[in-house]
């Protein structure tokens, strides 16, 4: 089964967003197997997004990362890592689809909620910085049956 790296920025966190995030994911028939509230150092965050390190944004993204507690999560699912990133919906808030997540509650780049791991490999590397094994829950809802047929 397909898993995710999920993780709720600081200002999904500060605006009481956390419960209203997950709803969305446990609603669409995803399964939670990996979830924390955690601040996150700068080494974390400069590793998380190595990849942007060149940017422009680069310190104003890892400012922004580091600002305040995050959640961090494992979700799992078929085809979880795309369609969680629908479900966030474009990186830009004010061109991101209403019904997404950064559509219905950003405006702006800089503040866009939620982070989701882009490919498998990213998923994969994402997951293992995040969190350790034993932190993960392999379980099968109860409810598995009436997702998938
Ligand atoms: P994320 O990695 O956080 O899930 O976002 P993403 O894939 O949709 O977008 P990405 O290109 O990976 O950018 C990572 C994060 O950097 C911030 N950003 N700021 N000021 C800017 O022009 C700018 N561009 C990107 C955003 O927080 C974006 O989510
Ligand atoms: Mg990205």
């Amino acid at each position: 089964m397909e898993r995710t790296f999920l993780m709720i920025k600081p200002d999904g966190v500060q605006r009481n967003l956390i419960g209203e995030i997950i709803r969305r994911f446990e609603a669409k028939g995803f399964t939670l197997i990996g979830l924390k509230l955690m601040n996150v150092s700068k080494e974390l965050a400069e590793k998380h997004y190595e990849v942007h390190k060149d940017r422009p944004f680069f310190p104003g993204l890892i400012e922004y990362i580091t600002s305040g507690p995050v959640t961090a999560m494992v979700w799992e699912g078929n085809g979880v890592i795309a369609s969680a990133r629908k479900i966030i919906g474009a990186t830009k808030p004010l061109e991101a689809e209403p019904g997404t997540i950064r559509g219905d509650y950003g405006v702006t780049v800089g503040r866009n909620l939620i982070h989701g791991s882009d490919a498998p490999e990213t998923a994969q590397t994402e997951i293992a910085l995040w969190f350790k094994d034993e932190e993960l829950a392999s379980w099968q809802p109860s409810l598995t049956p009436w997702i998938y047929e």
